[in-house]
């Protein structure tokens, strides 16, 4: 096992690296910008070390200080979290050049499947069931109208090198096409410094359901389990559950088995997401991989009792699965809800001095958060506040107990996204589990706020 492992990362997710650090009896060190002297990651680890300006580009971004900070410290790994350096696959591979364990895939895997368009040509020679589209990269007007003819409108025009909603583009007909690919393409040069483009067919009322999986260092894979992530607005999503109320269990030893073999097509390592679609007929396409441990990965630690981040720890360390894919059972359901730092009619964020911060508990009730009373938000980062994450024996369960949780969270002095949280929580179709990508929109065209 390592002795001392770099956090690379602020908020709640480095909080929660410094939880599972403290179990394996590992110790942890944590890197801060100037803005987040005070903050609760800085406290809770052994040791820490200012690496720079708020800005992230100059600290939680900045790979010199990083690795300079894990040399001064003496730390034999590095756990990047989400965000920031997680999915770089530049970082990765300098510390694997320099003897300190990327906590997370290979770099290899991280540009791989950083390339959606790459992975989608991947998958599709696989044999793997694939949303339909492009084969591969789209380069000329010419070939994206043959594609979009071929699968027929809408179609989505996507960024190679996005991904998780970024750079994307529905085009509902023909004539709107070669704008829409020209402008795909300017945006994708501008924001990921790659023109790379592809196609999909664009469903419209799918629900969007991702399947964890676990791959130690000798190759075994297991999945653990699906989330449904459905409740997105602007591609962020608000809420996820665990088990989805659309899979069953023939279904998810399905969406398992393809995950599985989606991970070892790559050769994975460590933890990973696939992300699908799947349609009203219960079809499922595969749609990108994420290479990193995510925000909502909590409902799949509280279904199945497996501690996602306490395996990433361990795989990278060396060891093998202790877990068989027959001994992951799903027990339970789980909901998670984002709070976000955010005027919620315009998902705009609102940062800013939280002057009291009550979290709610009781039973089945987790939250996870880097928040206290007087806490400040800062702008230069993202808008999370907490997770508010709930488990009962049922999804009634889970129903109420996240709408009891819902009232007893209190966050004054900013606005936030728990009075929408509430609103949803009483809505009849969310209620029944009955949702697809375009619950939100409907759901602010029936009741706008
Ligand atoms: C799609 C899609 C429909 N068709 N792709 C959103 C985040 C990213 N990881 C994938 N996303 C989607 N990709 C095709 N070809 C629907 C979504 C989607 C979504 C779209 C609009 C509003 C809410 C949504 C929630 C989840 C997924």
């Amino acid at each position: 096992m390592f002795k001392k492992i770099l956090v690379a990362n602020r908020g709640e997710i480095a909080v929660r690296i410094i939880r599972a650090c403290k179990e394996l009896g590992v110790r942890s060190v944590a890197v801060h910008s100037e803005v987040d002297n005070d903050a609760l990651h800085v406290r809770m680890a052994d040791e820490h070390l200012c690496i720079g300006p708020a800005d992230p580009s100059l600290s939680y971004r900045n790979i010199p200080n990083i690795l300079s900070a894990a040399e001064i410290t003496a730390c034999d790994a590095i756990h990047p979290g989400y965000g920031f350096l997680a999915e770089n696959a530049h970082f990765a591979e300098v510390c694997e050049s320099i003897g300190v364990k990327f906590i997370g895939p290979s770099s290899e895997n991280i540009a791989t499947m950083g390339d959606k368009a790459k992975a989608r040509e991947l998958m599709i020679r696989q044999g793997l069931p694939v949303m339909p589209g492009s084969e591969g990269e789209i380069a000329s007007t010419h070939e994206a109208a043959a594609v979009a003819a071929k699968i027929g409108y809408p179609v989505i025009i996507k960024a190679s090198a996005g991904g998780g909603g970024r750079g994307m583009r529905v085009v509902n007909r023909e004539e709107e096409l070669t704008h829409a690919f020209q402008a795909a393409r300017a945006e994708a040069a501008a924001a990921f410094g790659d023109q790379a483009v592809y196609i999909e067919k664009y469903f419209l009322e799918p629900r969007h359901i991702e399947v964890q999986i676990l791959a130690d260092e000798r190759g075994r894979t297991i999945s653990v389990g699906e989330r449904d992530c459905s409740i997105q607005r602007r591609y962020q999503k608000l809420i996820e559950e665990c088990p989805s109320p659309a899979v069953d269990d023939r279904l998810r030893r399905e969406l398992g088995r393809i995950a599985v073999e989606a991970a070892q097509a790559v050769r994975y390592r460590n933890a990973g997401t696939v992300e699908f679609l799947l349609d009203k007929d219960r079809r499922f396409f595969f749609m990108e991989m994420n290479t990193r441990i995510q925000v909502e990965h909590p409902i799949t630690e509280e279904v199945t009792g497996i501690d996602l981040v306490k395996e990433q720890i361990k795989i990278a360390a060396g060891m093998s699965l202790a877990w068989k894919q027959q001994d992951v059972k799903i027990n339970g359901h789980s909901m998670e809800c984002r709070i976000n730092a955010e005027c919620p009619e315009k998902f705009t964020p609102c940062p800013g001095r939280i002057s009291r911060f009550h979290a709610p508990g009781g039973p089945g009730v987790r939250v996870d958060t880097a928040i206290e009373t007087g806490a400040e938000i800062p702008s230069q980062y993202d808008s999370l506040i907490a997770k508010l994450i709930v488990r009962g024996q049922t999804r009634e369960e889970a129903l109420a107990r996240m709408r009891r949780a819902l009232e007893e969270c209190v966050v004054e002095g900013i606005k936030t996204t728990l009075p929408l949280h509430r609103r949803i929580f009483e809505d009849p179709d969310f209620q029944k589990g009955r949702f697809s990508t375009s619950f939100l929109e409907r759901f602010f065209a029936a009741y706008p706020s």
